[in-house]
């Protein structure tokens, strides 16, 4: 009898644990969580260099590759030379991809979170974000037909060696 409750509770457990790992995998499909893997929203003010970044109705952003090192704080101004709205979104692949399907299904979703900024034409803005993980990291602008067109880039976070000056 006292086996029995034992082995219930271990069945318990291992179904829960389930449960909350179904759970953990859903809310990433919300799109948020994958700020952790390309880094966090940086300080302006602890902004070591500002990249210049531009976006037009060819579909590209120039430059289309940057070059970071681990821990250094960016501050990307980005204009919209273009006629059309553009942005620019930071993120890893597979989190651009997800959003862009979200945004081909509802062209009109307004979006706004620290790792992107959306511009009407002839505007500029910036984001500000600090690049914590060493790899690559993808940018891309969602809107409809401009991911298919090509409209990417990355940004190259170099490995850090020194530590100790990385706040
Ligand atoms: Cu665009």
């Amino acid at each position: 009898m006292k086996i029995q409750t034992i082995r219930c509770a271990a069945v318990a457990a291992i179904t829960a644990l389930a449960a909350v790992g179904a759970f953990a995998a859903g809310s990433h499909a919300g799109g948020h969580d994958a700020n952790d893997a390309i880094g966090k929203p940086g300080v302006a003010a602890k902004a070591t260099r500002t990249v210049k970044v531009d976006m037009t109705d060819s579909m590209r952003f120039t430059p289309a590759s940057i070059d970071v090192k681990q821990n250094e704080t960016v501050r990307f101004l980005i204009t919209n030379s273009g006629k059309i709205k553009h942005e620019l979104v930071l993120g890893t692949e597979k989190e651009l991809k997800e959003h862009y399907q979200l945004m081909m299904k509802n062209p009109e979703m307004e979006h706004d979170d620290p790792n992107m900024v959306t511009l009407a034409p002839g505007k500029s803005g910036e984001v500000v974000w600090q690049f914590t993980k060493a790899g690559k990291i993808d940018f891309a602008c969602l809107q409809p037909g401009h991911y298919d067109a090509g409209m990417k880039g990355a940004v190259n976070v170099a490995k850090s060696a020194s530590k100790a000056t990385a706040k």
